[in-house]
């Protein structure tokens, strides 16, 4: 390990970004991109990430700290309400806020370059949010914000970027950077964007930090993953995943991981069990493979489906399967 910026003096780029955007933009994806590992969960399903996630990036001198937050969006009972403030939060104390966005798939040539309704909504919020007594005194909104429009693999033709880089212009935000979370295309020049926004500072955390998120919750995570990736209509958003035995065997090669899959209702049981358990046993099969990647050994995982009737209602329950509001 080299010597830290105490020891030799010179300080790099310290400080923190905090990921934000409306729902399915790619928020998650690019968290992962950034720190080249996989600590958040990603779905082709809007709010799959239901908590702020910590990820830490350091390299030479410099260390980002970056916060992956579910998507902000309108509806606010039960488990959204968390959500959401749980994404308003994270825009508190750091120094950078990359409002992500996505480009949308082709339109008609001249179509308006109107920002999207839920655009509108993120940026409204995020303005509330810095303008709080709290937040720092006077200190420029756009300076502050990155917009990183995501996904651009999806245009085969990049002129209609234009129009759109220029509605977001004219709304006061010089900085844009068009990026592809998922090529990584554009993710240097966001980077230097991110540096340029930090303070000189000794690193806040180890350098061989990469989460603040323990290994029982991204294996709980990688297992929700599964379930937002092979099951549909509400099931995945009545899900919560607990890990009750976590036997850390990595001294002689393996680790045992029993969850619990507490669904709502019965029906839902049903679907996560699959006939005669097709559909748990490829949960189970996938989130493995996933969870030995992430722990670099061989995992046994054992799954049970259990009814935690109408959990996503009821305080209680949502605060014992960690996400309290
Ligand atoms: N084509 C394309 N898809 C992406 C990109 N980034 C993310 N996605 C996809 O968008 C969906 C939502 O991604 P996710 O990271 O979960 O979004 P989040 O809800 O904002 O965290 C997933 O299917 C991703 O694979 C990108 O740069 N290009
Ligand atoms: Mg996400």
């Amino acid at each position: 390990m080299g010597k830290t910026s105490e020891q030799s003096g010179e300080q790099g780029g310290v400080g923190a970004a905090a990921i934000v955007g409306r729902p399915n933009v790619g928020k998650s994806t690019l968290l992962n991109t950034l720190l080249g590992e996989k600590i958040a969960i990603v779905s082709p399903r809007p709010q799959t990430t239901r908590n702020r996630i910590l990820g830490v990036r350091t390299w030479g001198r410099n260390q980002l700290v970056l916060l992956d937050t579910p998507g902000i969006h309108r509806r606010r009972a039960n488990l959204n309400r968390f959500m959401v403030r749980e994404a308003l939060e994270s825009l508190h104390g750091v120094e950078c806020v990359l409002l992500l966005t996505e480009v949308a798939p082709p339109r008609g040539e001249g179509a308006p370059e109107a920002l999207d309704p839920a655009d509108e909504y993120v940026l409204e919020q995020v303005r509330e949010q810095l303008a709080r007594p709290d937040a720092a005194e006077g200190e420029a909104l756009a300076r502050r914000v990155v917009v990183v429009l995501n996904k651009i693999d999806r245009l085969r033709d990049r002129r209609p970027l234009l129009p759109l880089m220029a509605t977001w212009r004219d709304r006061g935000f010089e900085t844009l950077v068009p990026i592809s979370a998922l090529t990584g295309e554009g993710i240097e020049p966001l980077l230097g964007e991110i540096l340029r926004r930090l303070p000189r500072g000794p690193l806040l955390y180890p350098e061989e930090m990469l989460t603040d998120r323990s290994e029982r919750f991204l294996v709980a995570e990688l297992i929700r993953e599964q379930i937002f990736q092979r099951t549909g209509e509400e099931v995945p958003y009545s899900v919560a995943v607990e890990v009750e035995r976590f036997e850390d065997r990595r001294e002689r090669g393996d680790v045992m991981i029993d969850a619990i899959i507490h669904a709502e209702r019965d029906s839902q049981k049903a679907i996560l069990v699959g006939k005669g358990g097709q559909q748990i046993k490829a949960i189970g099969t996938a989130a493995r493979a996933e969870i030995a990647r992430l722990l670099g050994c061989t995992v046994h995982l054992r799954l049970t489906v259990h009814v935690e009737r109408n959990w996503t209602h009821s305080p209680g329950a949502r605060r014992k399967l960690g996400y309290d509001a």
